[in-house]
């Protein structure tokens, strides 16, 4: 009975209102300006800091009046802001989780209020919360194909007969950490020649990268490979080893994943083999699939980024657009 009522109201209502009640989604308005929640996880790294100026240079155009968050580093208080963000009426929520279970009673309650969500760069646990049902859409990279594109340049580029490999991974129950292990370790296990010796959490930070490296270098002075899951951990631990007095680049390859400007300047001077990219730039992405939604458009459960890669090769030319 109930469910014919909103039908019908929906008819009533017009095509966007009926498609996004039969897919049990909140709607959005077309309308000029929009209050809208960005709730950043962190700001301790160039990454970061690039996606919260990429949403503050898109609000102007896209008719945002934006209201930004920074969870300093803590899930808890992502989920804090998140209700804030709900209590002050936005419009629209784009939510980068910063682990893949502790936000997704965030995303529900938005949902709840009314609210449609768009996870952007990092996803939650898909069997806690759908694309499409829970949340509007996923606006981010392949993780596991990141992982694995490292794993191929390597195979491809590692001179040796024998290569001794530390992970530096992401923060622990994230979805880039979870995926680009995933997509490392399953296509370099297949070639006899890798190994890898020592797995650990760097946090995605880069301080942390550099403690772990050292820390790991002395359990396995015989490294001669590192991938870390970002740049800034990878920056890291170039640090550690050249303070060890091993040469990146030289004794140890170093490979990684986003394509910041430090890491690209490490490519040109020869410390670092390659960083798939992993982009930033989310809002102008995040603008325009808002507003096919807004136009009652079914949106993909996964609105995936395309990433290019840089090598020696390349990484000149595109240092200046880097971050
Ligand atoms: O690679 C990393 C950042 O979620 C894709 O998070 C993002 C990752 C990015 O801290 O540097």
């Amino acid at each position: 009975m109930k469910r014919t009522l909103m039908l019908a109201t929906a008819v009533a209502f017009g095509t966007f209102t009926s498609l996004a009640s039969a897919s049990g989604l909140p709607p959005l308005e077309q309308k000029e300006r929009y209050k809208v929640g960005f709730s950043q996880m962190e700001s301790n790294n160039p990454w970061r800091i690039a996606e919260t100026k990429s949403f503050h240079d898109t609000a102007e155009s896209c008719g945002w009046d934006l209201i930004a968050t920074d969870a300093a580093g803590s899930a808890a208080k992502q989920v804090a802001d998140v209700d804030s963000m709900i209590a002050q009426g936005i419009d629209v929520l784009f939510l980068p989780p910063r682990e893949e279970k502790p936000l997704i009673p965030a995303v529900k309650k938005a949902k709840a209020a009314g609210i449609p969500t768009f996870l952007v760069d990092r996803s939650v646990d898909p069997n806690a919360a759908k694309a499409g049902e829970d949340f509007v859409a996923f606006l981010g990279s392949d993780f596991i194909d990141q992982g694995r594109r490292v794993a191929e340049w390597t195979i491809e580029n590692f001179k040796g007969d024998k290569a001794v490999i530390v992970e530096l991974e992401g923060t622990t129950g994230s979805s880039p950490a979870n995926d680009r292990k995933k997509g490392f370790d399953d296509r370099i296990l297949q070639d006899e020649r890798f190994e890898i010796v020592a797995s650990q959490s760097g946090d995605f930070a880069r301080d942390l990268g550099r403690q772990v490296m050292e820390t790991l270098l002395q359990a396995h002075p015989d490294v001669n490979v590192v991938y870390a899951h970002n740049d800034e951990m990878a920056i890291g631990a170039i640090q550690a080893l050249e303070l060890a007095g091993r040469k990146p680049g030289e004794d140890v390859l170093i490979v990684s994943i986003d394509g910041t400007r430090d890491a690209l300047q490490a490519i040109i001077d020869g410390k670092m083999g390659v960083t798939v990219e992993s982009s930033p730039f989310f809002g102008p992405l995040a603008c325009e699939t808002m507003k096919r939604y807004a136009a009652g458009e079914t949106i993909e459960p996964w609105v995936q980024v395309k990433d290019r890669i840089f090598t020696p090769e390349n990484a000149a030319k595109h240092i200046d657009e880097a971050y």
